[in-house]
């Protein structure tokens, strides 16, 4: 049990380290699928993921049009799919915004003197043309929305808000002071890093992760969505059970909450899967720290549970450890129609697996009768994680989708913004 605790102690740790902290785990011959840790699972029984998921794209590189660009000519995507660099030298680039203009927002998870950056694209050449570091004195800023005109930056237990941020870019970083917008939030630092979102009602949605591994959080405000009013007021519980999600969006038709979950570490190489789910309404609960995936128990809390709680299960198990973090509804009009409505995943990759997992971009492809089932799970990009040498050349972190289709994605690895776009083969 003491190693247990110490281990515990050493994880959380290094998830609250700044982007390039990782375990080394020692290298084991060993493939798992992402999803087998899931015995129990009926509900998703005509669900391909697992075999999807791993599927190797080697044969299916563009080579015509692989770049050369030393950070990108490794990274592999589907014929007619291209990945070229839109900015690079950031420190630890995390959640992504973009403005009706076309700015790009970008969040950072640092601890101490933490920045944000906005990049602009002025020619319209695809490729920014100019990173203003518009803040370089926050604790952990790694959210960023943009709303009515104003950037929403969320630190760890704050969030706050520029006006008029594009007016003042060039000011950088002397902008006019932000307006403190709420500062209830736990200071906590375990899973306290945060991704903010605008909900299609109005309201700023606020995930606070558990301040653990894995535990019983004491207050309900942990292991959690909130939401407010975009002044802070009204702060109040949306959904429970949520170890720590890095990754939402709104279904564009039903406007529902998609969300990714992390789940918990130390209980070997897989499980439990980390998770996509729906919050259809308010007030559901997804089972952390109780039940995990589709009802697997963990084996502490597992038995806590009080008989009348109503756990909602993920509607797409995936793999343990994938660190599945940001995550878009596809709705351009650049790639194929086969790409529509899709969801597309950044999976930041493991750190504590035995061999290294995840580290790719995945494409979840929803049932369109439904809207709420998923037939596919299967990787889109992959190439940054070198399985034989057990190491990282980037993880992918957030994703955006632009006004012309394409998609910028962020890695906090490389300090890299990607932007990948479609043109149909020749
Ligand atoms: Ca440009
Ligand atoms: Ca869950």
């Amino acid at each position: 049990m003491r190693l247990l605790r110490l281990l515990t102690i050493a994880a959380a740790i290094l998830s609250m380290s700044g982007c390039q902290s990782l375990i080394q785990p020692p290298l084991q011959p060993q493939v798992v699928l992402p999803t087998s840790a899931n015995p129990n699972s009926n509900a998703n029984a005509n669900f391909s993921a697992n075999a999807n998921a791993n599927k190797n794209l080697n044969g299916n590189i563009n080579t015509e049009e692989a770049s050369k660009d030393p950070l990108t000519s490794f990274i592999k995507v589907p014929p007619g799919f291209t990945v070229d660099v839109y900015a690079k030298g950031l420190e630890c680039p995390r959640q992504l915004a973009l403005s009706p203009k076309g700015t790009l927002f970008v969040g950072t998870k640092i601890n101490q003197n933490g920045k944000v950056y906005a990049i602009t694209n002025k020619n319209k050449d695809n490729v920014g043309d100019q990173v203003f570091t518009i803040a370089d004195n926050l604790k952990c800023p790694n959210g960023v929305a943009f709303h009515d005109g104003a950037l929403y930056v969320a630190e760890i237990n704050r969030i706050l808000r520029y006006d008029d941020i594009e007016s003042q870019l060039s000011n950088s970083p002397k902008l006019a002071p932000p307006v403190v917008v709420n500062n209830q939030f736990p200071s906590e630092g375990h899973h306290g890093w945060k991704y903010i979102r605008f909900g299609p009602d109005n309201k700023l949605y606020v995930p606070v992760g558990a301040p653990c591994n894995v535990c019983e959080p004491d207050k309900s405000i942990f292991a959690s969505i909130m939401r407010m009013n975009k002044d802070g007021s009204n702060l109040e519980l949306f959904a429970s059970g949520i170890r720590n999600t890095v990754g939402f969006d709104f279904h564009p038709q039903t406007k529902q909450l998609w969300f990714t979950d992390n789940g918990r570490d130390l209980l070997g190489d897989d499980i439990p899967p980390d998770e996509l789910n729906c919050a259809e309404r308010a007030g559901m609960n997804f089972g952390f720290p109780y039940r995990y995936g589709n009802n697997i128990p963990d084996p502490i809390f597992g038995g806590k549970a009080k008989t009348e709680s109503n756990f909602t299960p993920p509607v797409v198990p995936l793999g343990a450890h994938v660190a599945a973090l940001g995550m878009r509804f596809y709705n351009g009009k650049q790639f194929p129609s086969a790409y529509q409505g899709n969801i597309f995943i950044a999976e930041h990759g493991s750190w504590n697996r035995s061999k290294k997992t995840g580290c790719r971009i995945t494409r979840v492809i929803l049932d369109d009768t439904t809207n709420k089932k998923a037939n596919k799970y299967e990787v889109f990009a992959e190439g940054w994680l070198n399985q034989d040498k057990q190491e990282y050349a980037g993880r992918p972190v957030d994703i955006v989708v632009a006004d012309d289709g394409a998609l910028f994605v962020s890695d906090d690895s490389a300090g890299v913004i990607y932007r990948i776009s479609y043109k149909k083969p020749i």
